[in-house]
């Protein structure tokens, strides 16, 4: 049947009678699919009725759905056109794992970071009403996702401008761990047992127990007083304040029913809210008991669940995960240190510190803003905050870098995670920006390690020095390594790691391994390439950098990040100062571009950017060659 379905045309001519059968084969290709590429399984499982649903009643693309984040778009695509190429997913020159508006008209915006739906839906409804249009507007949002701030500012304005737009909220107590905060609670409450529901039978019991004679009068007022009350205490009273009616809770895996609902609720003005329950990962049994580790998910056995002995490799350790142990020791012994995540603590390793340290650690939701508010707040009150937060959401949270913490040079660590390129999720979450970003912010201190081991010494260094540390790291495994004591982080200190005298290579963090191969690459061709390991973006190891300008004709410098505004830039500039008089070397920067890093492996993309070790080589080959023709 699926194979069929082209478009949501084809779709409508299939009766409610053979629905079912559809969701089956949807889930079943989801399954088969993302056991081979990984992807987000969990909450596209989850969400395959309320996908049929929505196209079955809507006229899309003309009407318009907004997905939030849009990790959960696997049944949307394959309904919109994708299914020939579904086996795709995520691959390099394959579809995104995420909706993209160059890949379908049925994808409105670009999309992976979460919480911006109600906004985009009420902007484009506000469009609709100028023009005069019709079009109905539907934003699809999960209850992990309706934790960011972004929300309630559009719900907010939403209740005021009074637009036709419906909001779908789908909560399945989970956002990638559980959900957490008060309004999760509320949540919740409504979905296990409506506020009005206990309200009714904590009334009849009063009416029946107290009031024994006067009873059958006594019930025909409680039945008015229960109108009223009805009203003052509708499970979604919350949103009803918004200026939103409330539909629900609904079951969100009853296709009749979703479909019936919609159909009723698309056809009401203003602001519309339907609320349903569904169960993350349904249908497939790992990802129904497991769906943290199904959430994202590395390539599995579809028997079992298992991860695939393949994408497993014992003697590899993640970033993240020396990062999870090392902060977890240092907090041993330093009780100032208190650790904070957005609604990821198993994403950036936290979960090990929460075990530790409950009382320390803090998961504030999809808040990135008002996680590095409250790590000021921490810091301003004595503590030593650590916010992990990776590379791409923490653009989210910029103006709050730069006032809560720079403009106050408070001590706060930031644990950049998935900085530089981090494959299959693609042009939203790439950790490209960072350096550019908080590189013009004052007072911080941005450090890249090379290594496992670096990682951990500059850990150690961050939360000895009081200012405000931020740390970038990248999306990627590697062999352990130990930092010898000789070698000491120092501020603003880089370390020269191979001697020549042809060129000198800057390398920051994750480059310096590549340079390093280049390097030993180039001397087999009688090209004799010294290596730096920067270690710092900010402040730069000044003295070094005149050195180096006063003893090489030529320099690289390598970074994974766009070179626009990037770490490179600033050693020209610094090169520029510091070399007075002195002709300048002739500088070539290795970075990306300013242009957003589709998906892809990591590898892939870094070769594709000239990354890898003989891309570098081969490059220098040529710089060489046509410095030495330049200089004549
Ligand atoms: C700004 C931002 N921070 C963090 C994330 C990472 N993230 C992706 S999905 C997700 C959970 C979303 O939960 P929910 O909306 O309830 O959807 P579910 O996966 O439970 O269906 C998180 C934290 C993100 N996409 N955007």
């Amino acid at each position: 049947m699926l194979e069929k379905i082209k478009n949501p045309t084809e779709l409508k001519k299939l009766s409610l009678a053979e629905l079912p059968v559809l969701t089956k084969e949807i889930r079943a290709k989801i399954v088969e699919t993302v056991s081979k590429t990984g992807g987000h399984l969990a909450s596209s499982l989850g969400a395959v009725e309320l996908t049929i649903a929505l196209h079955y009643c809507l006229d899309t693309p003309k009407d318009i759905i907004i997905w939030d984040v849009g990790h959960q778009t696997y049944a949307h695509k394959l309904i919109t056109g994708r299914y020939e190429n579904f086996s795709t997913l995520r691959q390099l020159g394959g579809i995104s794992g995420f909706p993209s508006k160059d890949e379908s008209d049925y994808d409105v915006f670009t999309t992976g970071h979460s919480s911006t739906a109600i906004s985009l839906a009420l902007g484009m409804a506000a469009a609709r009403d100028i023009k005069g249009a019709k079009q109905k507007i539907v934003a699809v949002i999960g209850d992990g996702s309706l934790t960011g701030g972004l929300c309630f500012e559009a719900l907010n304005n939403t209740g005021h401008l009074n637009k036709d737009i419906l909001v779908i909220l789908n909560t399945n107590e989970m956002s990638i761990s559980p959900s957490v905060g008060a309004l999760s609670n509320y949540l919740n409450k409504i979905i296990s047992k409506p506020i009005y529901n206990r309200f009714r039978e904590a009334l009849q019991n009063f009416v029946k127990t107290r009031i024994p004679l006067v009873g059958s009068r006594m019930f025909k007022l409680a039945a008015k007083f229960e109108e009223v009350l009805k009203g003052l205490i509708i499970p979604g009273i919350f949103f009803e304040e918004f200026g939103f009616r409330y539909f629900g809770p609904l079951d969100g895996h009853n296709l009749e029913l979703l479909i019936n609902t919609l159909n009723n609720i698309l056809s009401l003005k203003g602001p519309r809210i339907l609320h349903v329950v569904t169960t993350k990962g349904k249908g497939y049994e790992p990802s129904e008991n497991f769906p943290v580790q199904f959430h994202s998910a590395v390539p599995f056995e579809i028997d079992t669940g298992e991860i695939k002995l393949s994408t497993q490799n014992e003697n590899l350790y993640s970033y993240t995960e020396v990062f999870s142990k090392k902060i977890t020791e240092l907090a041993q012994d330093n009780k100032k240190i208190v650790a904070i995540t957005a609604a990821m603590p198993d994403g950036t390793g936290l979960y090990r510190f929460a075990e530790a340290f409950p009382e320390r650690f803090f998961d504030v939701g999809i808040a990135e803003e008002h996680a590095i508010c409250f790590a000021a707040g921490l810091a301003k009150n004595g503590l030593k905050p650590i916010a992990a937060i990776y590379s791409t959401f923490l653009q989210r949270a910029y103006d709050q870098i730069m006032e809560a913490i720079s403009l106050q040079n408070l001590p706060v660590v930031l644990a950049i995670d998935r900085a530089g390129i981090v494959g299959g999720d693609g042009v939203t979450h790439q950790g490209i920006f960072d350096i550019a970003y908080l590189k013009s912010i004052p007072n911080f201190v941005l450090m890249a390690p090379k290594d496992l081991g670096e990682l951990e010494a500059m850990l150690e260094f961050a939360v000895d020095i009081n200012k405000p540390v931020a740390i970038r790291y990248p999306k990627t495994s590697e062999q352990l390594t130990k930092f010898s004591l000789a070698e000491k982080i120092k501020l603003g200190k880089s370390q020269i790691l191979r001697e020549g005298k042809d060129i000198a290579l800057i390398a920051l963090g994750s480059m310096v391994k590549p340079a390093m191969q280049a390097a030993s690459d180039l001397a087999k061709e009688n090209i004799d390439a010294a290596v730096i390991n920067a270690r710092f973006i900010k402040p730069l190891d000044e003295q070094l950098l005149k050195d180096l300008a006063l003893r090489f004709k030529m320099i690289a410098t390598l970074e994974e990040g766009i070179i626009d505004g990037g770490f490179g830039i600033s050693i020209l500039e610094k090169i520029n100062q510091v070399c007075g008089e002195k002709e300048l070397p002739k500088i070539i920067h290795f970075g990306l571009p300013t242009e957003f890093v589709t998906h892809g492996t990591r590898e892939e993309l870094l070769e594709s950017a000239g990354l890898d070790k003989d891309s570098i080589a081969q490059k220098i080959k040529v710089f060489i060659k046509s410095s030495v023709v330049w200089q004549r």
